[in-house]
C-alpha cells in the first residue's frame, strides 16, 4: 500500500508499505491482526520476509488445531522461541480478536480496557526543508491532534524544534530521534531542554539503556524509551536505573497483546506513563492499537492517527477518524471493531498463503 507521503526517520524512508495481514480462523470466525515489519531490518531485525517465514515455519505449527480457553495462553505457546517480536505479535493479536468476537465482546474490554475515546497524536517524518515540515504540521494542529512528534537526526535538530515553537506556540510537541545520537551528543541533545518538549524518545542507540540513563540525568527533558524495550522486564530494568520517564508500548515491537499488557501493568505501578506507538499500520493494526489504549495507564496521546494521516482508502470499514477535539471514539462491537475490506485486501494482495491443521 503506497503512503500519501514518503515516511523519513533517522535510519531511512518508506514509501509503500508491504503489509502482512494474518487471519486466525476458528469456529467461522476470522481474528485477524497485522504484522507491521518494515520493508528492511531498519527498526529492528525483522523483516516482511523474515515475518512470513516465522510465521510459516515456526508460530503457526506452535498454535494451529490448539484449543485454548484464553488468548493469553497463546503468548506462552511461543516460549521456544527468541525474538521474532513483529511476527509472534501479529499472530497472537488475531487470536485475541477471534476470540472477542467469539465472546462478543470489544476486544479493548477483553484486554480490560475501559476508555470510551483516546487521546490522538501524530507522528510527522523528516522532510525536504523546514518550510514544508512547518506546511504539513499546520495542517495537523489545525485538524485537532493533541501531540506532535517530530522525527529528528543530527543537523535536523534544535533549530527544527526553535522554528516549530516559534511558528505553533506551546503546541504539546517531542521529538523522536530513532537512535540517531550518541552520549558524547549530550551538549546538542541539553539545548532542547529550553523549548519545553513533552518527552525525546529514544535518542540513543537501540540496544541501550545504560547510556540513556546517563543522559536522562543531564536531561530536564524526559527520555522516552522505545527501540530498546522488548518486554515488560526490560521496562522494569530502565525503569530501575532511570534510564527514561515515559515508556512508548508497541504492541508488535513487544511481541503481542499480553506482553504490552504486562508492560503497562509494570509501568502503571511505577508511576511511569506509557503511549502507544505506531509502525505506520493499515486500519488492522490501527484497530488494535486504539484497543489497547483505553488501559488505564496509557495517559498520553499516541501515534494512533487517523486512516487519512497514511491512506487514500484504508483496508477497514469504516476508516479510524478523529473528532475535532483530538480523540478517536473507541468502537463499541464484538472484536476489533473495525470490519475489513475483503474486496479491498485482495485487490491488493500479491501473495496468500493458507495454512490448515
Ligand atoms: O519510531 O515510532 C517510531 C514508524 C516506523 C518505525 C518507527 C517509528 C515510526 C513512527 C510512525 O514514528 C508512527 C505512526 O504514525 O505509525
Ligand atoms: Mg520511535
Amino acid at each position: 500500500m503506497k503512503l500519501l507521503a514518503p515516511f523519513e526517520t533517522s535510519f531511512g524512508r518508506e514509501d509503500v508499505r508491504r503489509v502482512l495481514i494474518v487471519e486466525a480462523i476458528g469456529d467461522g470466525i476470522s481474528g485477524f491482526a497485522e504484522c507491521c515489519a518494515l520493508s528492511g531490518p531498519f527498526y529492528n531485525e525483522e523483516t516482511v520476509g523474515t515475518c512470513w517465514h516465522m510465521l510459516r515455519d515456526f508460530l503457526i505449527p506452535a498454535v494451529i488445531g490448539r484449543p485454548f480457553e484464553h488468548p493469553s495462553e497463546i503468548d506462552g505457546w511461543f516460549h521456544g522461541i527468541r525474538r521474532n517480536h513483529i511476527a509472534r505479535a501479529a499472530l497472537e493479536s488475531a487470536v485475541w480478536d477471534l476470540h472477542a468476537q467469539a465472546v462478543q465482546e470489544p476486544l479493548f474490554r477483553v484486554l480490560g480496557g475501559s476508555k470510551t475515546r483516546i487521546d490522538v497524536g501524530v507522528s510527522v517524518g523528516i522532510h525536504p526543508d523546514l518550510a514544508s515540515l512547518c506546511r504539513t504540521v499546520e495542517g495537523f494542529v489545525r485538524s485537532g491532534y493533541r501531540k506532535v512528534k517530530i522525527k529528528i537526526k543530527p543537523g535536523w535538530d534544535v533549530e527544527v524544534i526553535r522554528e516549530l515553537r516559534r511558528q505553533f506556540g506551546d503546541v504539546p510537541l517531542m521529538a523522536d530521534a530513532n537512535s540517531a545520537y550518541r552520549l558524547q551528543d549530550a551538549d546538542t541533545l541539553r539545548r532542547l531542554d529550553e523549548f519545553g518538549l513533552m518527552m525525546i524518545e529514544q535518542p540513543l542507540s537501540h540496544d541501550d539503556i545504560i547510556d540513556h540513563a546517563a543522559l536522562q540525568k543531564q536531561l530536564k527533558t524526559p527520555i522516552c524509551l522505545d527501540e530498546s524495550i522488548h518486554h515488560a522486564e526490560d521496562a522494569r530494568r530502565a525503569i530501575a536505573i532511570g534510564a527514561c520517564r515515559v515508556i512508548n508500548i508497541k504492541i508488535a515491537r513487544v511481541g503481542g497483546l499480553l506482553s504490552a499488557k504486562a508492560m503497562h501493568d509494570v509501568c502503571l505501578a511505577a508511576g511511569v506513563p506509557v503511549w502507544c506507538g505506531g509502525m505506520l499500520e493499515t486500519g488492522i493494526g490501527r484497530a488494535h492499537n486504539i484497543a489497547i489504549t483505553t488501559l488505564p495507564g496509557f495517559t498520553l496521546p499516541g501515534d494512533t492517527s487517523a486512516s487519512s494521516r497514511y491512506w487514500a482508502e484504508d483496508i477497514i470499514d469504516p476508516p479510524v477518524t478523529m473528532e475535532p477535539d483530538g480523540t478517536i471514539l473507541v468502537p463499541q462491537v464484538a472484536g476489533r471493531g473495525y470490519a475489513v475490506n475483503r474486496a479491498r485486501l485482495d485487490q491488493r494482495t500479491v501473495r496468500s498463503e493458507a495454512v490448515r491443521v
